[in-house]
């Protein structure tokens, strides 16, 4: 798209962004660049477990097409033939991660994307209700947005859906139509921040409307049917 029909189009956004009723956010690679933390958290994971497991950049990219760590962790133990570890095994394993990836937050944090707090202060100023849905788990979460947004964090947002809280994780919509029951909000009252063509995928089969924020893992992903695509939030000044 030429510069100018791309700027003509992020200005004609802004009202579509300013009057949806609720905003509902993505949270890893969203609100925050997050994978690289939690690629490391896997592999301090890995190595405390004895395995001789280490998720390079490269390798990493791949899995993250499976949505979750402990489905990611399947995938990648089932690419043996006779895969090592049990589900019981597995659960263990994610929880030794997250607890590595809450020390990595808490020792280094990791900052709001650009733009992100300026959406969050603008949603609040003109009373738009604000949601997340996402894979990652609650203590993730917390981990993150209490550094970033600090303690009360929660508060800004009415309905908080995590991965583990429905049955089934993106690309399918569970997440997502939860936020909506919770809202009690028609999906085309809402706008879906996403990051990943999972996330893409997640929020339209809800029928909600998506607004794209490149991410260093998916930058390259299929944005068919996303309202708008964007390297970040800061694009739009809303
Ligand atoms: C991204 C994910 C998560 C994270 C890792 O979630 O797919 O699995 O990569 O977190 P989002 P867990 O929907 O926020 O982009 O290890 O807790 O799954
Ligand atoms: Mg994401």
């Amino acid at each position: 798209m030429n510069p100018a029909l791309a700027a003509i189009r992020t200005a004609g956004m802004r009202n579509v962004i300013a009057t949806a009723r609720a905003l509902i956010f993505d949270v890893d690679g969203t609100l925050a660049e997050t994978e690289e933390v939690h690629r490391r958290a896997f592999n301090d994971a890995f190595a405390e477990a004895g395995l001789d497991w280490v998720w390079d950049r490269p390798t990493y990219g791949r899995l993250l097409r499976v949505t979750g760590g402990k489905e990611r962790i399947r995938a990648f133990d089932e690419r043996n033939a006779a895969p090592a570890l049990s589900f019981a095994e597995i659960a263990e394993l994610h929880r030794a991660k997250t607890a590595h990836y809450a020390a990595l937050i808490a020792a280094g944090g990791c900052p709001l994307r650009p733009g992100v707090e300026a959406w969050l202060a603008a949603a609040r100023e003109r009373g738009q209700r604000l949601a997340i849905a996402t894979t990652t788990s609650h203590g993730n979460i917390d981990a993150l947005l209490s550094i970033a947004l600090g303690r009360d964090w929660a508060a800004l947002f009415e309905a908080i859906v995590a991965g583990d809280d429905v049955p089934r994780k993106k690309p399918a919509p569970d997440v997502y139509v939860e936020v909506l029951a919770r809202l009690k909000l028609g999906p085309a009252d809402c706008i879906a921040i996403e990051d990943s063509g999972n996330g893409l995928a997640s929020a339209s089969q809800a029928g909600i409307p998506v607004i794209i924020t490149r991410s260093a893992y998916f930058s390259d992903d299929d944005w068919t049917g996303a309202l708008l695509v964007v390297d970040d939030l800061s694009e739009i000044d809303i």
